[in-house]
């Protein structure tokens, strides 16, 4: 765990430089391979104060907030091993589809590594930030007329055709990276939660969280989605913890194949980032939500946008709409019960706020004003709501 000592009593901590090199032992990167990395990771475990108060809720609460890595979601984690990875192989271009993120994501590394980006998304689809990052970046956006699903079946066929290496959560350095989310919360909690909820639209996050709490359990029934474990888990006598938590996955009511038991062919939904149908860790997710004794929920956007506003309201914190599906579940399940009272939960808050200015000035309740440069009328602004 870092030193967080007091510097003003001449003590220092190491910069911190990333993942790979915090969870080296943990990950399959070649000891002398090129780190590509933009310093993710790290991210604040934030415990919910005011929403548990409100809501007269006896809980140990907490979102990780990852809409604080260095392009503003988890997809850094997953990016930073996968990317490091192709450039070791000799890979001079990264390929993606994308509901927005992963394509910021993989923008942003690729420009770090000084290769070649390709992302596919779906044609008007994608929260602005998202947007704007992956052209900041350098990337060649192509955007599909169709949705995610359809355009990461194209990025599997076109990579068979093309010297490109796809950076989805297929690509296994992917969920290696994204596994650490896991090490951390344990780390910081000195154990693991009883409960831990996510958004969920690809699988791939959900699949990597049970890897991470699973190595760190020592436990081997999760190795199935892992790289480098040959079904047998090569840390089981380093077990830090006894205890995994039950894996919520939720999802948004119009891109539910978890709750429907089937893919969904049109997804639709306000929370761009999971508007997703054709999940492609469908059996890894459904084996965390098993093995963990977890289960699915879903969600309708008016639910998870008023998830979004609370958390922004009442304790400060801005996710993109996918994001406060996590935090919308864990409140639910605990006002009915399913989740019972003293529990210790982590929700993952997977976005920022910010990737998606558009949908959070429509629905927000701020009274925003306008007078002319006058004191008098500044004060009465003021004055009418004090
Ligand atoms: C904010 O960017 O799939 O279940 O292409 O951006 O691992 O897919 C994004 C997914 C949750 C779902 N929250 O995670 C993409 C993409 C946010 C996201 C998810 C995404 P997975």
């Amino acid at each position: 765990m870092t030193d967080n000592t007091d510097t003003a009593a001449g003590k220092f901590r190491p910069r911190y430089t990333g993942l790979i090199e915090r969870y080296r032992n943990y990950l399959p990167i070649a000891d002398n391979a090129r780190v590509i990395s933009l310093g993710e990771g790290n991210t604040p475990l934030i415990k919910l104060n005011n929403i548990p108060r409100v809501h007269g809720l006896d809980v140990d609460w907490y979102v990780k907030y990852e809409g604080l890595n260095p392009t503003a979601s988890f997809k850094d984690r997953g990016m930073t091993v996968a990317v490091t990875q192709a450039v070791d192989e000799g890979s001079q271009a990264i390929i993606c589809a994308s509901t927005g993120n992963t394509s910021a994501s993989a923008a942003a590394y690729a420009a770090r590594a000084g290769i070649r980006a390709f992302v596919l998304i779906p044609d008007g689809k994608i929260a602005m930030g998202k947007l704007a990052q992956a052209m900041m970046h350098g990337a060649i956006v192509i955007q599909i007329k169709g949705n995610f699903d359809k355009g990461l079946a194209l990025v599997r066929e076109v990579a068979d055709e093309v010297p490109v290496k796809i950076v989805n959560s297929i690509n296994p350095y992917r969920l290696q990276g994204q596994k650490t989310i896991a090490f951390e919360i344990v780390e910081e909690l000195g154990r693991a939660p009883d409960y831990h909820c996510l958004p969920v639209g690809n699988a791939g996050n959900i699949t990597a969280h049970w890897i991470g709490y699973s190595e760190y359990a020592g436990v081997t029934d999760a190795t199935a989605a892992c790289t480098h474990c040959d079904g047998q888990c090569p840390y089981a006598d380093k077990a830090l913890i006894s205890q995994r938590p039950k894996m919520l996955g939720y999802q948004a009511s119009g891109a539910a194949p978890f709750i429907r038991g089937a893919m969904v062919d049109s997804p639709e939904t306000v929370a761009t980032a999971i508007r997703i149908g054709h999940p492609q860790s469908w059996d890894y997710a459904w084996s965390a939500s098993r093995e963990s004794g977890g289960w699915f929920d879903e969600f309708s956007d008016e639910e998870i946008l008023k998830t979004q506003l609370m958390l922004a309201e009442q304790e400060g914190i801005f996710c993109e709409p996918a994001s406060a599906v996590s935090v919308a579940g864990a409140l639910r399940d605990l006002q009915n019960g399913k989740i019972p009272a003293g529990s210790t939960i982590v929700c993952t808050l997977t976005g920022h706020g910010l990737k998606d200015p558009d949908t959070a000035i429509r629905q927000s309740s701020a009274d925003v004003v306008t007078v002319e440069a006058e004191l008098s009328q500044v004060k009465q602004a003021i004055t009418k709501s004090l």
